[in-house]
């Protein structure tokens, strides 16, 4: 029904060829002019709701179709698909819930700007369903108007403020130089000169080294040669607490419940590890600074968010389990695909690294100093998560009804921004397949804006996000500065929805240190 014979795959990127056609152009959808501002087009009287085109009306049959189809682990695509199809605006039911999607950063900025003071974002109901049955706490991931306001504020203080990102600095840094490291020491295991594998668990345990080092202000040893099977124990449950989401995402959860089913079964198990861990870690944390511990210098977001009255207990426990849950995947995935795209384009490696050795040349020393010095590296954050963003949309409710392309979108409607489908169509980003962070230096506004959603936007946009762009420049400077990166094989690799897109293969890369490199030459 989908995704056969259609042009979904990219070019090669070697060539960087421009793709055969727009996503926009479709039946019934005339090419809209790019550039001259969509919202001018519509000067017709509003057009109802009912007239948002729809693939069909009937949300089972279309979750019918969807599954027959293998859509379930391909969503990303059926999103593409369907923008293809249906224009740049198209409403879909599937099973009860009916979305709203849409593609064109000028509708984003209409629907981010209608925003409330406290927006909501779809609530992934597996997820829900857990919380509510075992009754377990909920933090900023869950809550709504002002119990979400309150934590989200204080949690900003302690997470997203500049003053607050200069205190996790050393504690993110050493961490990345540990990475460098234990790379080193497997490439005197392997004794060939450089390493050679898929190093996805290893970028595991490096998120979750530097999330809890960030939280607690502790070394796990995650890098070490013995790594503590308990720790271990929780990153792979995050993995299968993602994983075991996505087949009740569009069935009413309580359906796998009451069924006992094996999907339901192996979801809650997942949960009750991250919760068991995190209350353990926590837990220890309390203890060691009732009976030892004496901070010299900052002491991690833990004590400081139990320093601050503002937040009582419970809360700040649910807080720290959704960070630490949400501080691993995430980041390992993104800096995997960082790591394929930059041994993929060795020009744009080559450039970074000469910006990053430049960068630490000048700034002597001062790692806040060279931070401000590495504009194309950051920029490469940016461009990994146009191509690869974590989430394949960004969802609101509406407070309000809102006009959208001439359509009136009802209030508590939700509406899906798609960003996966965004960031590779060549009406918002011109040779989309070409991995090109510069993109993002040019201040003309209509290359950059509403294009850069791989955090969310806004209020209620990712509470990590500072952290994990911290904690992914980091890493990325001392790789470049320490390593060539290469790819094994030059075979494009897909991406798969596991709830978080992720790539749907392992990826084996070679590093071979610099220094050596030199000599060589
Ligand atoms: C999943 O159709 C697909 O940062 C759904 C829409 C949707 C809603 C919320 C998104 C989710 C998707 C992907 C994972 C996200 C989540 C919001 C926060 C969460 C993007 C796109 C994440 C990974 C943090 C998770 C924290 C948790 C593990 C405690």
């Amino acid at each position: 029904m989908f995704g056969r014979g259609l042009p979904l795959c990219l070019a090669p990127v070697k060539g960087c060829k421009p793709p055969l056609r727009t996503l926009r152009e479709g039946p019934g959808h005339p090419r809209v002019l790019t550039g001259e501002g969509t919202r001018g087009t519509y000067r017709r009287s509003p057009r109802p709701y009912s007239e948002v085109p729809t693939p069909g009306k009937n949300g089972w049959l279309n979750l019918y179709h969807f599954w027959r189809a293998k859509g379930i682990h391909r969503l990303h695509y059926h999103n593409i698909q369907n923008f293809q199809k249906l224009g740049p605006i198209y409403r879909e039911k599937l099973g009860s819930i009916e979305s709203v999607y849409i593609i064109d950063p000028e509708d984003v900025s209409i629907l981010f700007q209608s925003e409330g003071p406290s927006p909501e974002r779809y609530l992934v109901p597996p997820w829900v369903a857990y919380h509510q049955h075992y009754k377990k706490p909920i933090g900023v991931l869950f809550k709504k108007s002002e119990d979400w306001k309150k934590d989200r504020i204080a949690l900003n203080q302690e997470v997203m403020a500049p003053e607050a990102m200069k205190n996790f600095l050393p504690l993110l840094d050493t961490v990345s130089q540990d990475f460098v490291s234990f790379l080193h020491r497997r490439i005197h295991q392997q004794g060939v000169g450089e390493y050679s594998a898929d190093i996805s668990d290893d970028l595991f345990r490096f998120a979750f080294e530097s999330i809890t080092n960030v939280i607690f202000g502790e070394r796990l040893g995650m890098l070490q040669e013995r790594v503590d099977p308990e720790a271990q124990r929780f990153i792979n449950a995050v993995y299968q607490m993602f994983h075991t989401s996505v087949p009740m995402l569009s069935l009413p959860p309580d359906l796998f419940r009451l069924f006992r089913t094996k999907t339901w079964r192996d979801h809650v198990a997942a949960w009750d590890v991250i919760f068991s861990k995190a209350e353990q870690y926590t837990q220890n944390f309390c203890w060691d600074l009732k009976h030892k511990r004496v901070f010299d210098n900052y002491p991690g977001i833990l004590y400081r968010l139990l320093g601050n009255t503002k937040l009582p207990f419970e809360d700040v426990k649910a807080n720290i389990t959704e960070m630490l849950a949400g501080g691993v995947d995430t980041t390992s995935m993104t800096l995997q695909w960082s790591l394929y795209e930059l041994s993929r384009n060795l020009r744009v490696q080559e450039v970074l690294r000469a910006e990053v050795l430049a960068a630490r040349r000048q700034a002597q020393g001062d790692m806040n100093k060279m931070l401000k010095l590495v504009p194309l590296l950051k920029a490469s954050i940016k461009e990994t998560l146009r191509l690869h963003p974590i989430s394949v949309t960004v969802q609101r409710y509406l407070v309000k009804d809102v006009l959208i392309r001439g359509y009136v979108i009802p209030a508590q409607t939700l509406v899906q921004v798609g960003t996966f489908a965004m960031g590779r169509d060549p009406a918002f980003f011109p040779k989309p397949e070409c991995f090109d962070p510069a993109r993002w230096l040019n201040k003309d506004k209509t290359t950059t804006y509403f294009r850069n959603l791989g955090f969310g936007w806004g209020t209620r946009q990712c509470l990590g996000r500072r952290i994990a762009e911290l904690e992914m420049t980091l890493f990325l400077i001392h790789m470049l500065e320490n390593f060539k990166i290469e790819i094994q094989h030059l075979v494009d690799i897909d991406t798969t929805f596991n709830l978080i897109l992720m790539p749907n293969k392992p990826i084996s890369f070679t590093f071979r240190p610099l220094n050596q490199d030199l000599a060589q030459a």
